[in-house]
C-alpha cells in the first residue's frame, strides 16, 4: 500500500456507500462517509473505538446515520422551517479536489476535504447557493480535527442565515459514571422545558435522566471524563460559541427505531454548536468553524477543569 494510500484510502462502506479511511502511523484511524459528510469512526492507537455508532443505524439514505459526527446545517434542531437538524446530514457530499488554501499550515497527511453544494431540489427548500466545505484531519497523536468553511455564493445579492453543530456522539463506558467539566454556572436553554433559560449549578455535570440542553457562550475547551475507562475526551472549539449536551435516556431510546433500547448507557452527545446567535453571510462572505477532539488517559480529578490539568494523567 503506497504511503499516500496508507494515510487516505477511498473505498466502499456499508450498503456500498462511499467512505474514506484516514490512518496515522501509530495506528489511529478515522472513517468518513460521503453520505452526510459524516465521521462514523475514530479509533485510538490500540484500535479502540472512541465514537458511538448505533447498532440499529441503517446506512440507508435519506435516513441520517445514527452516531459518529453528523453535521447539522443549515439549521440546528427544530429552530426553523427546515427538517430537524437541516439537510446536510442526509445529502451526498463530494471529495473536494481543489479546496481553497487552508487557513493554518498543517503537517497532517491523513486528511480529506469534502464539499456540499445545493442541488436544484435543495434550492427549492432553502433558496440559497453556498459552498459548504469540511476538512477531516487525523493528527499524528490521534487527535481528530473537523474544520468547516461555509461560503455564500448567491449571485442575487441575498444574504443567508444559518445555525450549525457538530453533533458528536462520544462512546462512553457507563453514562452514570461520566462527568462533563467546563459548563458549570453557564446559562442554558432546556429543550425539555420549551427552551426555557436556566443557569447551571456550580458542579461538573453528571447524568441520571434524559438531558437535552444548549449551553450558551461556553469556554473553548470542554472535558468529558469517562471514569470507568479512566479516559478524558477534550473538545476544543473555535467559531462555535455554544455546546449542546444530549442523552435520550431509556424512554426516548425505546422510541427511536434506529437506536438500541440500552444504547443510551454508552453514548453522550456533546456538540460544538452555533445556535443562540445565528450566522448571517453576505454574498462572497465565508464563515469558519472548527472542533478538535482528543482522548487522553486520565485520572479522575473532579471539579477543577483547569486547562493545564486536563492532561493530569501523570
Ligand atoms: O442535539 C440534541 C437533539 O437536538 C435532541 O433534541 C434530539 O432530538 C437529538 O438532537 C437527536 O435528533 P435526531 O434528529 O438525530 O433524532
Amino acid at each position: 500500500m503506497s504511503a499516500e494510500k496508507m494515510h487516505v484510502e477511498h473505498c466502499k462502506g456499508v450498503n456500498g456507500l462511499d467512505k474514506v479511511i484516514l490512518r496515522e502511523i501509530r495506528g489511529c484511524s478515522a472513517e468518513v462517509y460521503l453520505y452526510g459528510g459524516q465521521v462514523t469512526s475514530w479509533k485510538n492507537e490500540h484500535g479502540e473505538e472512541l465514537l458511538f455508532l448505533s447498532s440499529k443505524t441503517t446506512f440507508k439514505p435519506p435516513k441520517a446515520i445514527r452516531g459518529g459526527i453528523p453535521i447539522c446545517f443549515p439549521q440546528f434542531g427544530n429552530n426553523g422551517s427546515l427538517e430537524q437538524h437541516g439537510f446536510a446530514r442526509n445529502r451526498f457530499w463530494s471529495v473536494d479536489l481543489d479546496p481553497p488554501p487552508f487557513p493554518s499550515n498543517t503537517s497532517h497527511r491523513a486528511f480529506v476535504d469534502l464539499i456540499l453544494r445545493p442541488s436544484e431540489e435543495d434550492v427549492k427548500i432553502w433558496p440559497h447557493r453556498y459552498e459548504c466545505r469540511l476538512r477531516v484531519a487525523l493528527g499524528p497523536g490521534g487527535d481528530l480535527m473537523l474544520t468547516s468553511r461555509i461560503r455564500n455564493t448567491n449571485t442575487d445579492g441575498k444574504s443567508f442565515t444559518f445555525t450549525f453543530a457538530y453533533h458528536t456522539y462520544f462512546f462512553v463506558t457507563d453514562i452514570s459514571e461520566v462527568r462533563v467539566e467546563g459548563l458549570e454556572t453557564l446559562d442554558y436553554l432546556d429543550n425539555l422545558k420549551s427552551k426555557e433559560r436556566f443557569t447551571e449549578q456550580g458542579d461538573a455535570i453528571t447524568f441520571e435522566s434524559e438531558v437535552d440542553k444548549v449551553y450558551l457562550s461556553t469556554p473553548t475547551k470542554i472535558a468529558i471524563l469517562d471514569h470507568e475507562r479512566k479516559r478524558t475526551f477534550v473538545l476544543r472549539k473555535d467559531g462555535l460559541p455554544d455546546a449542546v449536551v444530549w442523552n435520550p435516556w431509556d424512554k426516548k431510546a425505546k422510541a427511536m427505531p434506529d437506536f438500541g433500547d440500552d444504547e443510551y448507557k454508552h453514548m453522550l452527545c456533546v456538540e460544538a454548536a452555533c445556535v443562540e446567535k445565528p450566522i448571517t453571510l453576505k454574498p462572497g462572505e465565508e464563515w469558519r468553524g472548527r472542533q478538535e477532539l482528543s482522548a487522553v488517559p486520565s485520572s479522575y480529578c473532579s471539579g477543577q477543569l483547569d486547562p493545564r490539568r486536563v492532561f493530569c494523567s501523570g
